[in-house]
């Protein structure tokens, strides 16, 4: 599964870092804007809820639901 990352922000490295249950199923490199990258990252299950944030910016973070 590839997902594209935008950053936007002029030199400021940021990453994304899915988490399940407190646990990062998978950290993507951190990079320095502006740049995109591709992420390959795991198969995650359906009709789960997962959250991700930037590891550089903790508050940076959100909630995916996956939906079949
Ligand atoms: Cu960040």
């Amino acid at each position: 599964m590839t997902l594209t990352m935008t950053n936007k922000d002029s030199g400021i490295p940021h990453n994304l870092a899915i988490i399940e249950s407190g646990t990062a199923v998978f950290s993507g490199e951190q990079f320095a804007g502006i740049a995109t990258e591709e992420y390959t990252i795991p198969a995650l299950d359906a009709n789960k809820t997962y959250s991700f944030r930037c590891d550089v910016h903790p508050n940076m973070k959100g909630t995916i639901e996956l939906v079949p």
